[in-house]
């Protein structure tokens, strides 16, 4: 395997610049259930049947118990080594960013400071008439109080983005001038389905310019063909035995 990296581990000796997209499978290892595993049900109910704003005006009650389940085990959950690797990667590359489509905020709790969620963050909440975003300390919901109220009189729904709902335009606008400012050397691609086209584009975008484009998935995605590396294992050995390498810290494995 490690003779198969040796173009990728020398440019990332030599890089500058890392992009890193995340998805669920990269806090698959920490135990938090992934949108479309088996183990993303919930009362058989899909996520992707509660993940939407229709289903949060039918049943606000069972969308938030959905949302308060997943807090549960998330506040359980540590980050893994590969949230864990990633961090140090922020240390050691000069222009690093991670574009994460997860809420559960465990690449912050590694120690990723320069984190982009695309799609909000399970913690937070937000009044559905006046837009305020509340933090966990400033208004905490509790499941004797479902749905909770805001200040204002509105419901207070998860802020994040749901099915049918756009990106938050900061988090765009900052991933769109990393990759423009230069192109990264690499772009990293870990634990998504990347059906989404704004995860596609990034990605192509990278590669079209010159840089690498890793895979890193047990499974095949629409990426995978056209990634320069395909990884096909979970992120926390995949990403252990890249750091080894680029390190040098073990033989070739
Ligand atoms: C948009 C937050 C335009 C909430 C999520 C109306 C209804 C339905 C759909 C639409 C609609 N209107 C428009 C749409 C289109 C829709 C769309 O594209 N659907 C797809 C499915 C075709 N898109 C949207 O609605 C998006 N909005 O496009 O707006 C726009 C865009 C930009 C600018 C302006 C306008 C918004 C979608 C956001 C939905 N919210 N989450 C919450 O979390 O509660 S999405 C949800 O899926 C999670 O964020 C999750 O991260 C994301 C993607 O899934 P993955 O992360 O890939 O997770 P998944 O389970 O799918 O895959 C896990 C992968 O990991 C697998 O490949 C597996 O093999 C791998 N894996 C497993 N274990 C490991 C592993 N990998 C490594 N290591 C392991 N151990």
């Amino acid at each position: 395997m490690a003779g198969e990296l040796e173009a990728l581990i020398d440019e990332m000796k030599k890089a500058r610049k890392i992009f890193v997209i995340t998805g669920a499978g990269v806090s698959a290892e920490s135990g938090v259930p992934t949108f479309r595993g088996k183990d993303g049900l919930w009362r058989n109910y899909d996520a992707m049947q509660l993940a939407t704003p229709e289903a949060f005006e039918r049943d606000p009650v069972l969308v938030w118990e959905w949302y308060l389940w997943r807090r549960s085990l998330i506040a359980e959950a540590e980050p893994n080594p590969a949230h864990k690797i990633l961090a140090s990667w922020e240390e050691r590359y000069p222009d690093f960013l991670i574009a994460t489509q997860n809420v559960d905020r465990l690449h912050q709790r590694a120690g990723n400071r320069h984190v982009e969620e695309i799609h909000g963050n399970i913690w937070e909440t937000r009044c559905t008439r006046t837009g305020q975003v509340y933090s966990p300390e400033e208004k905490e919901v509790r499941g004797d109080h479902l749905p909770p109220e805001s200040p204002a009189g509105g419901l207070l729904r998860p802020n994040v983005v749901w099915f049918g709902e756009i990106l938050p335009t900061g988090p765009l606008e900052r991933i769109n001038s990393f990759l423009s400012s230069s192109n990264p050397n690499v772009c990293f691609v870990i634990g998504t389905s990347a059906l989404f086209y704004y995860i596609q584009s990034w990605a192509v975008t990278v590669k079209m310019r010159g840089g690498l484009l890793v895979e890193v998935n047990p499974d095949t995605t629409p990426l995978s063909e056209i990634s320069d590396f395909h990884l096909e294992k979970p992120a926390a050995p995949a990403l252990a035995l890249i750091d080894s390498l680029v390190s040098g810290s073990t033989p070739d494995s």
